[in-house]
């Protein structure tokens, strides 16, 4: 009585652009070579690989000049939002579940606005499980390091300096409401106030100790249920200890153990309501032998049905 099959997509995207460390373009790669294609069929999905996309030429960006200093690779970043943004509505409106392989967590600029896109036309409302260490909402203005994976998430709230990355697309800014957080324990001063101040609902480190990840996850749950959203997961490596993933070019210590991150995806695949997904900062130019690649694709197993043993449905649907 597994979840029903899913029509998946496999969607390569060779970033690094968003970060200075560079690596991260080899995720891709890596993540198909730990079996993720051969694990979704054993688990009864279809599964479509739509090849790595190419690193698209730069563009041009009509940001201030003051903020496209404080960029780090803003034209290459600019031309992977619009490419990615463009492949992600594809994907969603033709009814696929998109899994976008990174790369950089900068790339979701381009898979969630895509899918938020998809969602308006659709009638459908979005929410937004960003798994990270980090909060990744920072802007230029407040940015310590100029890596754009770290300003992400602020994009996608709509953060005014950033929206030129993506001109000419109907933009659907996600409301505070429709994002969370899980496992930040790593945030920088002013972007705390960013976060604190736009009310996003964030789970850090010290509320998984204090409550462990079931009873926050099964409130976001019913939340989501009761609103009849699509779910996009996006999954950063770092979210999990260094211990179990270092194959991640910022880590911070007191992640996720094996057990937690596993829980939290069975809730999420009990849920049912996932409908896109991001798998980024897997760097495997620092990973040990590929446990980082290889403890991502069992997570991704869990996120798509695999269990222990059969769960009563009952149970699958009491959250
Ligand atoms: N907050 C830091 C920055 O903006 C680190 C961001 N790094 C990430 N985010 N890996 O997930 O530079
Ligand atoms: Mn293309
Ligand atoms: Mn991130
Ligand atoms: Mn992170």
């Amino acid at each position: 009585n597994g979840p029903a099959p899913r029509r998946t997509t496999l969607l390569g995207i060779p970033m690094d652009a968003g970060t200075h460390v560079p690596g991260a373009r080899m995720g891709p790669d890596a993540l198909r070579i730990a079996g993720l294609a051969g694990l979704l069929r054993e688990l009864g999905h279809e599964v479509e690989d739509a090849g790595d996309l190419s690193a698209p030429s730069p563009q041009p960006v009509a940001l201030a000049a003051a903020d496209a200093a404080r960029c780090l690779n803003l034209e290459e970043v600019a031309g992977w939002t619009r490419d990615i943004h463009d492949h992600a509505h594809r994907l969603a409106a033709a009814g696929r579940l998109p899994i976008f392989l990174g790369g950089d967590h900068a790339l979701s600029m381009g898979s969630v606005s895509g899918i938020a896109r998809h969602c308006r036309e659709a009638g459908r409302e979005l929410a937004v499980l960003w798994i990270d260490a980090h909060a990744d909402f920072n802007t230029p203005a407040t940015t310590p390091s100029r890596n754009m994976h770290g300003m992400s998430l602020a994009f996608l709230a709509g953060e005014p300096s950033l929206q030129p990355l993506l001109p000419d697309r109907p933009l659907a800014p996600l409301t505070p409401g429709a994002v969370s957080i899980i496992g930040l324990r790593s945030i920088d001063t002013e972007e705390r106030r960013n976060v604190q101040a736009r009310g996003v609902r964030c789970i850090d480190m010290r509320a998984i100790d204090e409550e462990g990840v079931a009873a926050p996850m099964r409130a976001m749950i019913e939340d989501w249920q009761r609103r009849g959203v699509h779910l996009h997961v996006s999954l950063d490596v770092d979210m999990l200890d260094p211990s179990l993933a270092p194959g991640v070019g910022t880590t911070v210590p007191g992640g996720a153990t094996y057990r937690e991150a596993h829980l939290i995806m069975e809730m999420l695949c009990d849920s049912g309501l996932l409908g896109s997904l991001d798998i980024v900062e897997l760097n495997p130019f620092l990973d040990e032998r590929g446990r980082s690649a290889r403890l991502l694709v069992e997570l991704v197993a869990s996120l798509f049905g695999r269990t222990v043993l059969d769960r009563p449905p009952v149970r699958m649907r009491a959250f």
